[in-house]
């Protein structure tokens, strides 16, 4: 396609955006694609003042937050067709992306309602990878099926939501093309998470130096949470082959549980349960990611493991936490669920499994000009929502990046705003004064570029926009360096 009809069906797709939330809609479709810009909305900040409200407040609050989603939620239309990639420049690496998953992936009570009886939002892991792939924004290239309540039954089988509505089968969201499916699956199986999150604050005062929970949960010496594992593990063995066979190219991640409970089993407000239950639930949790990542290895899949990166990031961890604890804040999250902080970093995670190590991010990048607001570090800062953008509207800006030292580069991600650059090159240098051209394009389209070159020594990074791609200047959101 070429520039001018690219530049036309961006803009429709602008416009039916915009239409869309004028529209009052009275279906549950997903709208998880659908609303332009609604991600980067969150608009509240992490600690709001709801958390210790008591339950019937809390209700009336959830009743009005439902009501306000449901103006929001629109029947998906159909959008502009696919934009096709010139020929010179490779295309992104992922085509068409399925996330599959309970409410720790579908992220009930974050901000940005993209499902309601699915209680999902579209500030969840799902959709920031998607959009740091440059997915979020095409047409028919994300689906988002993952929905609170779900269990490993969900993948094959119908389901009905916690609203009592009925979804199908998860898995059909997979299409032969799928080549990259998350599958964040299986606490819910036999109420193993359901046990511990109704059950467990509430004995706590029966013995608030031991684990009265645990003795709750252990019949004749047997650890009935435990025992479910096993059989947690075979079921997501099947929906690992159930998935093979539908898109036998894709690429499968299993992604694990984020960490809850603080690792120095000291309770807290947000986690008011006994040391002993602390121990023996977090345990578990280990437990169910280690049958998680077995199921994973045995069955020739990824693993991305988020509970160890989440120590310290617990729900005591007040400012620094990933999780919500035992309160739900219908403004930020489900009690005991991901925050999003946390789905912030879980799709950092993944994506750096799907990557590699991004060799620029953090380093010195400086710019030929910069619009107010908008500093080369945004381009590099790994948040896919934040960006750089050239000041001068004119060709020949530049961005350049110092990794620190000498290192053997192949390959760049790019993800462009709306303001791209048609042409452009990018250079290489050892000593930041003598520069050398190691690919170039005269006929890129914009979005999410892939750029391969032949494997090259630099110490220096240079982008330079050799003719924008439209009347703007040129900017970026994301500008990424790898050795892979
Ligand atoms: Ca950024």
């Amino acid at each position: 396609m070429n520039e001018v009809g690219i530049g036309v069906s961006r803009m429709v797709r602008s416009a039916q955006d915009f239409q869309r939330l004028r529209e009052v809609g009275t279906d549950l479709d997903d709208v998880s694609r659908g609303v332009s810009g609604l991600p980067r909305e969150s608009g509240l900040t992490r600690r709001s003042s709801h958390r210790s409200e008591t339950t019937s407040e809390g209700v009336s609050v959830r009743v009005k937050v439902l009501s306000l989603t449901l103006m929001l939620v629109a029947g998906a239309t159909a959008l502009a067709p696919p934009i096709a990639q010139a020929a010179d420049v490779p295309g992104p690496g992922v085509h068409h992306y399925v996330a599959l998953g309970d409410s720790f992936t579908a992220g009930p009570f974050i901000p940005g309602w993209a499902s309601v009886d699915c209680a999902r939002s579209n500030n969840n892991y799902p959709t920031t990878l998607a959009v740091k792939l440059g997915l979020y924004y095409e047409n028919d290239r994300f689906t988002d099926v993952s929905c609170s309540a779900a269990d490993t039954t969900s993948m094959e089988g119908d389901f009905t939501t916690v609203l009592g509505t009925n979804r199908g089968p998860q898995l059909d969201a997979i299409r032969p093309d799928t080549d990259l499916v998350t599958l964040g699956i299986g606490g819910n199986d036999e109420t193993f998470f359901g046990t511990f999150v109704d059950t467990c604050a509430d004995l706590q005062n029966d013995d608030l130096t031991g684990s009265p929970c645990q003795q709750a949960n252990t019949v004749n010496g047997v650890d009935q949470l435990a025992m479910i594992l096993p059989r947690t593990k075979a079921r997501v063995a099947r929906v690992i082959q159930a998935i093979k066979e539908r898109a036998p190219g894709a690429r499968i991640v299993v992604v694990g549980y984020l960490r809850v409970l603080p690792a120095d089993l000291t309770p807290c407000v947000d986690v008011p349960l006994s040391p002993g239950d602390i121990e023996w639930f977090d345990g578990l949790e280990r437990q169910l990611n280690g049958v998680l990542s077995s199921a994973a290895s045995e069955n020739g899949v990824t693993f991305v493991d988020t509970y160890g990166p989440g120590l310290g990031h617990d729900a005591c961890a007040g400012d620094d936490a990933w999780a919500q604890g035992v309160y739900t804040d219908v403004f930020e999250a489900g009690a005991w669920h991901p925050l999003k902080a946390g789905m912030d970093a879980v799709a950092q995670l993944v994506y750096d499994k799907l990557n590699g190590i991004d060799l620029a991010a953090g380093h010195l990048v400086t710019a030929s000009s910069t619009e107010s607001g908008y500093a080369p570090s945004k381009a590099l800062d790994r948040d896919p929502y934040t960006r750089w953008a050239s000041y001068y509207w004119r060709d020949n800006e530049w961005l350049k990046v110092d990794l620190g030292s000498k290192r053997t580069i192949r390959r760049l991600e790019l993800n462009w705003e709306y303001a791209y650059a048609r042409g452009y090159r990018i250079e290489v240098s050892t000593d930041g004064s003598t520069w050398r051209t190691v690919w170039s394009t005269i006929n890129a389209d914009g979005g999410h570029d892939t750029v391969r070159f032949v494997p090259t020594a630099a110490r220096y990074v240079r982008l330079v926009g050799a003719k924008r791609g439209t009347r703007y200047g040129i900017s970026l959101y994301d500008l990424e360096v790898y050795n892979s």
